[in-house]
């Protein structure tokens, strides 16, 4: 059966960009294959956080991949930092990937920059190696197959180059991993400023759209969302990016091929509208199911704990697999 691996940072409020272009495709994922979705901790101190938030983000995040429709009897949600291999792993690949590997990533090129006074001298070193733990997590649970949004492409690339330099030097150790991007919304935009994908971290509060938000809000959200001058609805992500943004947005979420969908609209008004209720429907059972779970929290604890167990029981087969095969000395 086909292993499939994501995870999601547990800092911010989880938008639609994640819902359309990751958590979406997870919960589909869960009845083809054998999943492990984590909130990724982990990754999330490469950037410095608060210690009591980032505990309740990481619960909430939880909470969220239980709303979005994982199922803990069918899939496997765990909490990244509750199996000590991925960070064991990660050291063996550190010194897999090369610096210019690292140095390439156009992640690591925004974030370093965007901090401080953006010369890269303050930024951790964790942010640098951030994608050989990422490689760490996708290669220890044998995972063929990774949904994840556009912006993931060039980390999964990188995970492929160092597993085969890996098995190449020391034998066939891993699996290639594969990214499974969704054709539609696989970047949604800012719906502020439609050149730039919708993020957690966005600097307009009126650009992102939280799954969790008030229906009047989305709705406000997206009558306000910035189109164009020229009034002609067409799917044309270089001329007209709000526009098609929309388009994206409306078809991910009826099913339906955003450049048709172009030809039955002549307003931005009614595009706007349709968008608005057609992610207000897909949203509402997701909110519903929330307000189910935080109703019992201990359910929740039960989850997390069962996880982390399945999830140890798969990393470490892999981890002692890898340190074999790299030379390093069985404990007797
Ligand atoms: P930040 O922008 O602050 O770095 P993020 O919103 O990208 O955070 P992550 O936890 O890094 O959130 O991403 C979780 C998943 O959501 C990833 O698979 C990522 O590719 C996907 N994703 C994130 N933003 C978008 C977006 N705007 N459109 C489609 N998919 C997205
Ligand atoms: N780098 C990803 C989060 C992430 C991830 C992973 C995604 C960490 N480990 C493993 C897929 C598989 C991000 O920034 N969205």
């Amino acid at each position: 059966m086909t292993r499939v691996l994501s995870g999601i940072q547990p800092t911010g409020d989880v938008h639609l960009g994640n819902y359309l272009g990751a958590l979406r495709q997870w919960a589909l994922d869960q009845h083809e294959h054998d999943s492990f979705y984590c909130a990724v901790d982990l990754h999330a101190i490469t950037v410095q956080q608060n210690p009591e938030e980032l505990r309740a983000k990481t619960l909430e995040t939880m909470a969220t991949l239980v709303a979005v429709g994982l199922d803990p009897e069918v899939c496997t949600l765990f909490v990244q930092s509750h199996v000590p291999y991925h960070t064991e792993l990660s050291w063996l690949l550190e010194c897999t990937v090369s610096f210019g590997e690292l140095r390439r990533m156009t992640q690591f090129k925004d974030k370093s920059t965007k901090q401080g006074d953006g010369s890269q001298e303050h930024v951790s070193a964790g942010l640098f190696t951030y994608p050989a733990l990422m490689a760490a997590d996708i290669l220890i649970y044998d995972a063929d197959r990774v949904p994840v949004g556009d912006d993931q492409r060039q980390h999964l690339e990188l995970t492929r180059d160092v597993a085969d330099r890996f098995n190449s030097r020391y034998g066939e150790t891993f699996v290639l991993p594969s990214a499974a991007i969704p054709q539609i919304a696989a970047r949604v935009m800012d719906l502020q400023e439609p050149t730039n994908k919708m993020s957690k971290s966005a600097e307009s509060a009126l650009g992102a759209v939280g799954i969790f938000e008030d229906v009047e809000s989305i709705a406000k959200k997206f009558k306000r969302a910035v189109t164009d001058s020229s009034n002609e609805v067409r799917f044309d992500f270089e001329s007209k990016p709000g526009v098609s943004n929309l388009l994206s947005i409306l078809g991910a979420a009826t099913d339906r091929d955003p450049e048709l969908l172009a030809e039955q609209y002549t307003q931005y008004g009614a595009l706007k509208a349709d968008a608005a209720d057609a992610v207000i429907s897909v949203l509402e059972p997701v909110q519903l199911r929330r307000s189910e779970l935080l109703a019992d929290p201990a359910e929740l604890d039960r989850i997390i704990a069962r996880g982390a167990q399945k999830a140890c029981e798969v990393a470490s087969v892999t981890v002692r697999r890898a340190k074999e095969a790299m030379g390093f000395l069985s404990p007797s």
